[in-house]
């Protein structure tokens, strides 16, 4: 009979690795007006109004804009919220995560 000898699958961590933060991204749209983007990137993220409007202009003028970086559930969290305040008004404003390199 024919001995297989496979190798230990198991891999030991010899260091502890930091959990990967997470960007939010803020994607343009043709229908949420500038004013309520702004408002929203200064409530959900604290943001004061020169970096709310430079944020929200980059989006609108390239496409998309990273808000911030975060922890995975936070960022989610906030990405959930901002997404949520542009529905509840009808607007289909939408913040993404991804995680960062
Ligand atoms: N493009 C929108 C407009 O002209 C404004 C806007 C900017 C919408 C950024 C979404 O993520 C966005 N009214």
């Amino acid at each position: 009979m024919a001995n297989i000898v496979t190798k230990p699958r198991t891999k030991v961590r010899l260091k502890t690795e930091r959990p990967r933060l997470h960007k939010v991204i803020l994607v343009n749209d043709d229908f949420t007006p500038r004013e309520f983007v702004v408002m929203v990137l200064k409530a959900e993220f604290h943001m004061h109004e020169d970096h709310a409007y430079q944020v929200m202009i980059t989006a609108h003028r390239r496409g998309v804009c990273v808000v911030g970086v975060f922890a995975k559930d936070v960022a989610e969290t906030k990405a959930t919220r901002g997404t949520d305040a542009g529905r509840s008004k009808g607007y289909p404003l939408l913040f993404t995560t991804e995680p960062e390199e």
